[in-house]
């Protein structure tokens, strides 16, 4: 990986990687693309940034060959919550997006990284350390858009020789980035909210435990899994991968040891709370750790500490 076009690059995932990339590898070797163009936003006025809508497979192409790069990271898609309030434009995004990014990658014979998620699993899959290989029937527009995708990236690499990537995130929790529309952004509100208020009432249900992961590790794990030997990749596309699993009273737990006062309440909303039914409760990440050295840094309360102070200091509270 030494020349990159990032796709949603001022998504939730996006800005951390190109800001990463950008000292990695250098500023010329990051090219971000978004589908909108934010003037004030540093992954737009801090280097090489382009508009692209992943639908225009010709400016794709053309962008990946304009700037010669190696490897396409592609991050652009609708999220569980809003791909399930518009499925039908959600198929259209995510398998569209991902079909281009991956002819893309065939004809320029780029490396590729498709993200996956937890919403790859659906109520019959086993709950608790939920397999690598295991049953993946989503009831979700989403999750049905990522399992697809999976075994798109899998197809592309075996009829094709393309050297597709790709891991299954849990519910990821930044500072920097709203991930907005997701089942899992309770756990990022819910630290906008202490800040704020000192209170938050959670859209997900008491008992609801979700796979979560602190984005310094989600950043790590593509930039890893990116550099990995190849050969020794054997679930190639799809890797479980979570750093902790916690239900909304855990999080709060959390919280109140650095703000005593802080208070949960519940105002559940029943939409999400369907999708977070359907998921599982923790994920096994160990082929992930056996394949290619899979190891996060942040448990709940580093996690916690570290995201009170950045948001003091961003919400101006500090
Ligand atoms: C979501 O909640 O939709 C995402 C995910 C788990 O993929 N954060």
């Amino acid at each position: 990986m030494k020349k990159v076009i990032i796709t949603g690059a001022l998504g939730q995932i996006g800005s951390e990687l190109v800001e990463r990339l950008r000292k990695d590898l250098g500023s010329d070797n990051v090219i971000a693309t978004d589908i909108r163009e934010l003037d004030d936003n540093p992954v737009v006025t801090d280097g090489i940034f382009e508009v692209l809508d992943v639908l225009d497979k010709d400016k794709m192409l053309e962008l990946a060959k304009k700037y010669q790069v190696d490897t396409m990271i592609h991050l652009a898609s609708l999220l569980s919550a809003v791909a399930e309030n518009k499925p039908q434009v959600a198929w259209h995004l995510n398998m569209g997006g991902l079909i281009n990014a991956l002819e893309t990658s065939r004809e320029l014979q780029l490396k590729m990284f498709m993200p996956s998620s937890i919403a790859a699993f659906g109520p019959s899959t086993p709950r608790d350390g939920t397999p690598q290989v295991t049953i993946q029937r989503p009831n979700t527009m989403y999750g049905v858009t990522k399992v697809a995708g999976e075994l798109l990236c899998d197809y592309y690499h075996t009829k094709f020789g393309v050297d597709t990537r790709g891991v299954r995130f849990p519910g990821l929790i930044s500072y920097k980035t709203l991930p907005g529309g997701g089942t899992t952004d309770y756990a990022v509100d819910i630290y906008y909210e202490a800040i704020k208020t000192g209170h938050y009432d959670s859209f997900i249900a008491a008992g609801t435990k979700m796979d979560m992961m602190y984005i310094p590790d989600a950043i790590d794990a593509i930039v890893n899994l990116m550099n990995a030997d190849g050969e020794k990749l054997i679930h190639r596309n799809a890797y479980n991968i979570t750093a902790m699993s916690f239900d909304p009273d855990e999080l709060a737990a959390a919280i109140k040891k650095e703000m005593p006062d802080f208070t949960l309440g519940y105002n559940v909303d029943p939409a999400r709370q369907k999708i977070a039914d359907s998921w599982p409760n923790w994920i096994d990440a160990s082929d992930a750790k056996e394949e290619w050295g899979f190891k996060p840094k942040y448990d709940i309360d580093a996690m916690t500490k570290d995201m009170l102070e950045h948001l003091k200091v961003k919400l101006g509270k500090s």
